[in-house]
């Protein structure tokens, strides 16, 4: 009995209404009768976890069996969003346990809400790394994602007087029904203390001696595929005190102070950093870093590989994929362990590593790229410091090699850099180890070659290459959008939902006047949708009849909310100075979401501002209800599957050369939105897909940018030359929007006149002008329509299935292994 396989319950309602009971009766401890919504929404969960744990155990046992190369991706964030849904969808469970909780007088959908999301991501990154995990699971392909389980994630936001005030997000509060913890499986990782040299039979060795440890406990989280009977591994490490742990550090033999040192180890993992593009360089996130990549190597090199595994074939069992540098020091740790514990030669070692590896950056911003003070991390990682200064001096005497003494050039290229302070620039160690270094654009990709690291480039030929991101279309279309995908699959068939580039064929429907009207009608009840949820969230009134025109993302300079917010105080100066009539306003409900770092000035006034023109704009009844500013709180991955829907407007308008890619701009595509955007990131790769005519361009491109700055740009020329701009601008530094107090905002007003890193008063002129054509546009519904059908049917390439399938084949090298 023993060795029969797990076998799931029952597919069917009886089966399915029989395992809920049960786990409702003795998992939950509850009967029926007096069970809360919360408990019967972890016997829910736990009964769809039954369905996959089967399938879970036969992949693992397989993935043993096979010892098939995997991918091993390393991020120190996954913005997972709600499980529930996924997993129902993925085990085909969703109407079978509709109809199961409704013979028990329960409403689905009631039980949906009650999930907290898992939001241990800041944006873009850390939601690219679900859709990915998310794909590999739906291609086959063995996958583990190794990361960190934070304690709390991202803040949840609150607007106090318009301005962001930021809580604790206790994802964990009442526990999580998905997680698996496994403290048996524990490692311990080190951190401090120094390195010497010993004797070792005749060969002078280095080693560590560490000066303190953690426990690393892994709890492991299903990553279903969608419909294949596939269910890979997410693995998030959470910090737990050794025992040892007081003993050898703190030696006081003290209570209280034993505690505490239990509270230090255990801070690693408490919180997730909210900064999302400027690095602090504090000390806990590079023990985070650490901590998880450690980790996680030991995991595979220890666990997933056979007891008598030959290292050197390294390469063909695995490939560490690092999500930005968050987790380069995986590299020096890798070497660590292969030349200090394994007793390789360096060279050997060296080579090995080089095919471990594979790098992925998302951005361009030199102050998100992340540099370790050698003071710092010589302090925690005193070995890793030696490795990487050996790696550095390998590779610039290369380097010198081919390029002669160049002074110039291996300052320029070297892993260490001195100013302002020395320190590690990870990503140029990234760089020198991974097998494949990508942008995430075919902009930002190029730009990455050509602006970033051109030195690199011209060193390692074909290292560089492009990678566009992608969205999985079973979050964000199959769920997000229902009845939109009931629209397509009823066209098409269901084979779309893992073959995107089928809706290809939606493009003839759009030309189907009865096709147009039922996309309207699916339009309009995504928007009823979002105007329930809104008023039940945060008490606001979608008006009927509005353009939903929507920016949501991180909040940004470089994003420029500020520039939809001056589109909007525009039209709002133009009605209450008279040059234009309400009456003739296109409607239009501007909806912006957005977290702002705590620590970014600039970013919380500009939340603040918003906030403030919309109470002003909302309540001014000379508008007559025809231009509306919502900004609900706390955007996160649940709301975005409402808002997007939704939206009939996508705001994608970051200064050309700075948004790595985007995301969201694929979201909106995929559900029918049309873009207004400048010509940045995989905007690019969106309208050469639609056509034209079925986007809105506008702004400076990135060469005329540079060109513009090489000039010599003064913003306060534009505000001179522009009445409108110089309106809008007057407007908010007079305190309309601040109770008269010309104070509220004057440095947002000052900084873009004489600063403006993010040329928004540049670009303001061609952006109004085509928000008039976007106006102009929307008055022609039927016109409309069409151009939104093209938008879903031409942007298929944006799944992540097509993401993976290229790093799969140009980069990893991992088939689907059964
Ligand atoms: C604190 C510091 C080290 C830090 C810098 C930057 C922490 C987090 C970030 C976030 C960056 C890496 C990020 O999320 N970039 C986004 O990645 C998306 C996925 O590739 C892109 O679509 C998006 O354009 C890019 O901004």
């Amino acid at each position: 009995l023993a060795l029969a396989p797990v076998t799931a319950p029952a597919s069917t309602v009886d089966g399915f209404v029989r395992e809920f009971l049960q786990n409702l009766n003795f998992n939950r401890g509850v009967a029926l009768s007096t069970s809360s919504a919360t408990d019967r929404y972890f016997a829910l969960a736990y009964t769809v976890r039954d369905y996959l744990m089967a399938r879970w155990l036969e992949d693992l046992r397989r993935q043993r069996e096979v010892q098939a190369k995997g991918v091993a991706y390393l991020s120190a964030e996954y913005l997972l969003g709600r499980q529930l849904d996924n997993n129902l969808l993925a085990s085909g469970l969703t109407d079978i346990a509709s109809e199961a909780l409704a013979s028990c007088g329960i409403d689905l959908d009631d039980l949906r809400q009650q999930e907290v999301e898992p939001g241990l991501g800041n944006g873009g990154l850390g939601r690219l790394a679900a859709c990915f995990i998310d794909s590999l699971a739906t291609l086959g392909v063995p996958n583990t994602g190794y990361g960190i389980r934070y304690e709390y994630g991202i803040f949840r936001q609150t607007f106090e007087d318009g301005q962001q005030v930021e809580q604790p997000d206790s994802w964990l509060a009442y526990g999580s029904p998905w997680e698996f913890p496994h403290p048996e499986a524990a490692q311990t990782i080190s951190f401090g203390g120094h390195t010497e040299t010993y004797d070792d039979g005749g060969v002078q060795r280095s080693r560590w001696v560490p000066g303190w440890n953690v426990q690393a406990v892994p709890y492991n989280y299903m990553v279903p595929g969608y419909q294949n009977g596939r269910v890979n591994t997410l693995r998030l490490w959470s910090a737990k005190a050794t025992n040892s742990f007081d003993l050898r550090v703190f030696n006081s033999g003290d209570y209280e102070e034993a505690v505490r040192a239990q509270t230090f180890a255990e801070n690693i993992s408490k919180v997730l950093y909210p900064e999302d593009s400027t690095p602090q360089g504090k000390e806990l996130r590079l023990q985070q870093q650490y901590f998880f990549v450690a980790a996680s190597i030991k995991d595979f090199l220890d666990v997933t590989l056979p007891k008598d595994f030959d290292l050197t074939k390294l390469p063909d069992r695995i490939i560490f994929q690092l999500n930005d540098t968050h987790p380069v020091i995986a590299v020096p740790e890798l070497m660590r362990v292969l030349v200090d514990e394994k007793k390789m030669e360096w060279e050997d070692a060296w080579a090995i590593t080089q095919k471990c590896f594979a790098y992925t950056c998302h951005t361009l911003l030199p102050e998100a790229l992340e540099v370790w003070s050698v003071d710092l991390l010589g302090h925690l990682l005193p070995r890793h410091l030696e490795i990487i200064y050996r790696i550095n001096d390998d590779f610039l005497d290369a380097v010198r090699e081919r390029f002669g003494d160049d002074e110039m050039r291996i300052r320029d290229m070297s892993i260490i850099g001195e100013h302002p302070v020395r320190s590690v620039r990870m990503a140029y160690l990234a760089t020198v180890a991974g097998a494949k270094v990508n942008g995430v654009a075919e902009l930002h990709s190029q730009l990455l070659r050509e602006k970033v690291l051109p030195d690199f480039d011209e060193f390692f030929p074909g290292k560089f290459t492009n990678v566009t991101n992608g969205v999985t279309p079973r979050r964000f279309v199959r769920l997000a959008n229902p009845e939109l995908s009931a629209l397509i699959t009823d066209a098409l068939g269901s084979g779309w939902v893992t073959d995107l580039e089928r809706l290809r064929e939606l493009e003839t429907h759009a030309e189907d006047p009865e096709f147009r009207a039922r996309f309207a009608e699916v339009k309009a009840a995504n928007k009823r949708r979002l105007s329930a949820v809104l008023r039940e969230r945060d008490g606001f009134e979608v008006s009927d009849g509005h353009m939903l025109d929507v920016m949501v993302k991180r909040l940004h300079e470089y994003k420029r909310q500020m520039l939809k917010i001056l589109h909007v105080v525009t039209q709002y100066e133009s009605v209450i100075s008279g040059r234009v009539v309400a009456a003739d306003l296109q409607p239009r409900t501007a909806i912006f979401g957005a977290k702002a770092a705590p620590g970014y000035a600039m970013a919380k006034n500009i939340i603040h501002l918003i906030n403030a023109v919309g109470s002003v704009v909302n309540a001014d009844t000379r508008l007559e209800g025809r231009l509306k500013v919502l900004f609900p709180p706390n955007y996160n991955v649940t709301l975005a599957e409402r808002v997007i829907p939704a939206a009939d407007l996508s705001e994608q308008i970051s200064l050309a050369g700075k948004e790595a890619s985007g995301t969201g701009n694929m979201k909106f595509a995929l559900n029918g939105a049309l873009t207004i955007g400048t010509d940045d990131g995989a905007n690019v790769e969106i309208r050469e897909l639609v056509g034209d005519e079925n986007f809105f361009l506008f702004g400076m491109s990135e060469p005329e940018v540079e060109a513009l700055w090489a000039r010599g740009y003064k913003p306060a020329e534009f505000y001179q030359a522009d009445d409108n701009l110089r309106r809008a601008l007057d407007l908010i530094a007079s305190g309309a929007f601040s109770r008269g107090d010309r104070s509220t905002f004057e440095p947002i007003v000052s900084n873009l006149l004489y600063d403006d890193r993010f040329m928004v008063l540049a670009d303001y002129s061609s952006y109004i002008a085509e928000q008039v054509k976007v106006d102009a546009a929307y008055a022609d519904q039927d016109a409309w329509n069409r151009s939104a059908i093209l938008n879903v049917a031409r942007t298929g390439f944006f799944s992540s299935d097509r993401s993976m399938r290229d790093y799969i084949d140009r980069i990893w090298h991992t088939p689907p292994s059964f």
